[in-house]
């Protein structure tokens, strides 16, 4: 045994049993879990629900309410469940910002399972009449769309998979299209199912790719979902990597004991939630949730001013050997990058929501990305180029055009993920490009790499991801290409320093 792990053995596991001598300052339940019966069914356990859902439910559970715990559901994985269950479910969200750091361990998860092993247990959830809403964070690739449309990619895998044997679903379409017919076949009144991922109208969406796998299920089928079902769409924000070994040893120090599957975030979060649902839901807004009547507006400032320069900082972080977002904001020219991004791409393809200064919200967003406690990686959010750049910087492009103007950063943006799909830094540094698309999108980057005006022909012909519309505006693609051949030949500091001056 070595020291780490003769430490590690030393401290006791997260339970019911340990919350009593936490030290006092670390906030823990303080409501009865076993009179809280479950209400939700929550589909993807990553990191970003058991910051959000899991703490916005939290605070509704310490008012008092009880019927709306939360049962999670890993369909990629058991990982999180052989983490979680040794601790009755109970998980530490760590907040960090500059030195404040500040401890809570949540209790809103009531059970954890994983389809891998458990699909019958978790399929029975379905006829509970308890269960009134099914919520899912599964990521943009999760849903089996076609980034370009929208619409379920009826030749993905897991979808033919699911269509030759319904009863055993591993899309979330197909699982979601099971949940709904088995709850309709028991005569119990339909769920809610309410969408917490960043796609564009995300409930609109999934509501388009259910109703069509139902549909391709049993028309029959297809037309109850159609008719019956509500998805009200959400705009949801909290800033929280993926958790790393150094994160787990900043909470095991902190707390005294060790959780095997903590958060670490930022204070910050935001959840606005169209008000349409079919058999109630917990009261958010006493946790701070912004209920509304249509979201639009509050999603695509979101999507487009925090994850379009997101991913524009990821890209252009990952091709200079940049770890973090934090260390983006402390290069000489990437905030300048962004800041062009915001105001001359961005913002004026926004609609003016009462109450929120555009100005206030982008310098609140760079704020959070200096926070130099959240390491959250460049290469994390580079990841799934394919089904983000679409909802972030391509729609938003293809606005500026409609309305006459030629979006300015977002070509630079364009270039810099064609540049990174060749899997090497500006120092010579490999990394993995992990994307549903992957194997096609490096393959095309690798054989059309002889020059900037090849690659960049192949990768605007892929019509997955690019509109039509947008790659016959010759403005925008040749500056793809001009930032490109810059980003080829002389590298992303350069490229930066030459973009930053106006040439
Ligand atoms: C990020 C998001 O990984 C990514 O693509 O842009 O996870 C981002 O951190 C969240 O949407 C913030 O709410």
């Amino acid at each position: 045994m070595n020291d780490k792990q003769a430490n590690q053995a030393a401290r006791p596991r997260l339970s019911e049993a340990v919350l009593g001598s936490l030290p006092a300052a670390v906030r823990r339940p303080r409501y009865d879990r076993k009179a809280v019966t479950p209400g939700i069914l929550h589909i993807g356990l990553g990191a970003f629900c058991r910051a959000h859902l899991g703490t916005y439910t939290e605070d509704v559970l310490e008012t008092g309410v009880t019927d709306w715990g939360i049962v999670g559901i890993d369909m990629l994985a058991p990982d999180i469940r052989a983490a979680l269950k040794p601790q009755d479910c109970l998980y530490t969200v760590m907040t960090r910002e500059g030195g404040k750091e500040d401890f809570q361990v949540v209790g809103s998860f009531l059970d954890v399972m994983a389809t891998t092993d458990q699909l019958p247990a978790v399929l029975a959830w379905a006829v509970r009449p308890e269960i009134r809403i099914v919520t899912l964070t599964v990521t943009e690739k999760g849903y089996c769309q076609d980034p370009a449309t929208g619409k379920l990619d009826e030749k993905h895998p897991a979808v033919v998979a699911d269509l030759a044997n319904p009863s055993a679903p591993r899309s979330v379409p197909g699982m979601l299209t099971e949940l709904i017919r088995l709850r309709r076949a028991a005569g119990l009144a339909p769920f809610t199912v309410l969408v917490c991922d960043n796609l564009m109208q995300n409930g609109k969406r999934v509501r388009g790719i259910v109703t069509r796998f139902a549909q391709l299920r049993d028309p029959e089928l297809g037309r109850f979902v159609e008719d019956n079902i509500l998805f009200p769409c959400t705009m949801v924000d909290r800033i929280t990597p993926a958790t790393q070994d150094a994160e787990r040893a900043a909470v095991a120090a902190g707390l005294g004991i060790e959780d095997q599957w903590p958060i670490v975030t930022e204070p910050f979060k935001q959840w606005v939630i169209e008000d349409h649902f079919a058999a109630g839901r917990p009261p958010w807004e006493l946790a701070g949730a912004t209920m509304v009547d249509n979201v639009d507006a509050f999603e695509i400032m979101k999507l487009r001013c925090l994850n379009g320069t997101h991913s524009t900082l990821a890209y252009l972080g990952v091709l200079a050997g940049i770890e973090t977002i934090a260390d983006t904001m402390t290069d000489p020219h990437l905030p300048t990058v962004i800041r062009r991004l915001w105001d001359q791409d961005l913002v004026p393809t926004l609609t003016p929501i009462p109450g929120t200064d555009f100005n206030a919200y982008t310098k609140a967003l760079e704020a959070r990305y200096r926070n130099p406690a959240i390491r959250h990686r460049t290469l994390q959010i580079s990841s799934d180029g394919s089904q983000k750049l679409g909802p972030r910087l391509l729609e938003p492009a293809l606005e500026r055009l409609q309305d006459g103007a030629c979006a300015q950063v977002i070509p630079l943006t364009v270039a810099a993920w064609m540049r990174f799909l060749l899997g090497k830094d500006d120092n010579g540094q490999t990394y993995t490009v992990s994307d549903p698309m992957a194997d096609r999108l490096t393959k095309l980057a690798r054989d059309n790499s002889a020059t900037a005006a090849t690659l960049s022909k192949a990768l605007l012909a892929v019509g997955d991801i690019f509109p039509a519309e947008l790659v016959a505006d010759k403005s925008f693609t040749s500056a793809v290409e001009r930032h490109l051949a810059s980003l080829m030949t002389r590298g992303v500091r350069q490229t930066l320093t030459d973009f930053v001056a106006g040439h």
